[in-house]
C-alpha cells in the first residue's frame, strides 16, 4: 500500500506533521511484540474507567507512568495497584528519532525524553473523543505511532473541540507529532477502517496507537 501511493510528510498546523510510512514493517513488528508483552503485565491493558462512570472504548495500557483521567503517578492505582514497566531506553531513542523525522531540528531531537506512552488498541468498534493532552507538566511535542488498521484522525484547534477541523488518515506505520503551538490542539478518532491493516505487522486485526510524552514529573512529586 505505502509502495504504491506515496504519501509525502505533511505539516497539517505549526508544529503538527504527519510523516506517513515512518516506521519499517520490522520496526512495526518489534513495536507490536513489546506492546503484546505490556499488555499482558505488570499491569493488565484495559477499557479505563471514567470518572463519571463508564468507559473507554480504546484499551490502554501505559508504560513509564501510569495514566488515568486525569493525572500520571507511578502505579495503577485503578486496576491492579502494580508499577507500570519501566520506560526503555530504546522508546527514548525511537522518540528522539521521530522528533528528528518531524522537525529536522536535531536540537529538539536531542532534547527530547519522553518518560512514558500510552499505548491504545481498538477493535473496529472504538473511537476517541475530541480531547486535549493536557495532564502533562511540560510543553514537549507527543510522538504517535501507528500500527495496524488504519483511522480517521481528527486535528482540531486549540480554543474548541468542535471545528474547524482536518481529518486525515492514519495509517498502519505512520508517525504523528503534536508540539509548539499544536501541543494542546484537541483531536481525536471518530472512526477505524476494520481490517485494513497487514497481519505482518503481527497484528491480526485492530489499530494500535502509541503515544510517549514527557510527563515533566519526578517521584518527588507524584
Ligand atoms: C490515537 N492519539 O491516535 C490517539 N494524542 O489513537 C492521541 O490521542 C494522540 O495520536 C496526542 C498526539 C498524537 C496522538
Ligand atoms: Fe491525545
Amino acid at each position: 500500500m505505502s509502495a504504491l501511493i506515496p504519501r509525502p510528510p505533511s505539516v497539517i498546523a505549526p508544529g503538527a506533521v504527519h510523516v506517513p510510512g515512518w516506521l519499517t514493517l520490522a520496526q512495526q513488528r518489534r513495536l507490536v511484540e513489546a506492546c503484546r508483552g505490556w499488555a499482558g503485565s505488570p499491569v493488565p491493558m484495559r477499557n479505563t474507567a471514567l470518572p463519571r462512570g463508564g468507559v473507554m472504548s480504546v484499551q490502554t495500557v501505559c508504560i513509564g507512568w501510569h495514566w488515568q483521567p486525569y493525572r500520571y503517578t507511578r502505579t495503577a492505582g485503578d486496576v491492579n495497584g502494580e508499577r507500570v514497566a519501566p520506560f526503555p531506553d530504546w522508546m527514548v531513542d525511537l522518540g528522539r528519532r521521530a522528533v528528528l523525522a518531524a522537525y529536522r531540528d536535531e536540537a529538539a531531537a536531542g532534547e527530547y525524553s519522553p518518560d512514558t506512552a500510552l499505548i491504545n488498541f481498538y477493535d473496529e468498534r472504538a473511537t476517541l473523543g475530541m480531547h486535549q493532552d493536557k495532564d502533562e507538566r511540560a510543553g514537549d511535542p507527543v510522538v504517535s505511532l501507528s500500527i495496524g488498521d488504519s483511522c480517521v484522525f481528527r486535528v482540531g484547534n486549540t480554543a474548541t473541540r468542535t471545528r474547524p477541523y482536518t481529518d486525515i488518515e492514519l495509517e498502519s506505520g505512520d508517525l504523528f507529532v503534536f508540539g509548539g503551538p499544536s501541543r494542546y490542539i484537541y483531536h481525536g478518532v471518530p472512526r477505524v477502517r476494520a481490517g485494513t491493516g497487514d497481519p505482518a505487522t503481527g497484528l491480526p486485526r485492530g489499530r494500535l496507537n502509541i503515544t510517549m510524552r514527557v510527563t515533566g514529573l519526578t517521584d518527588t512529586d507524584r
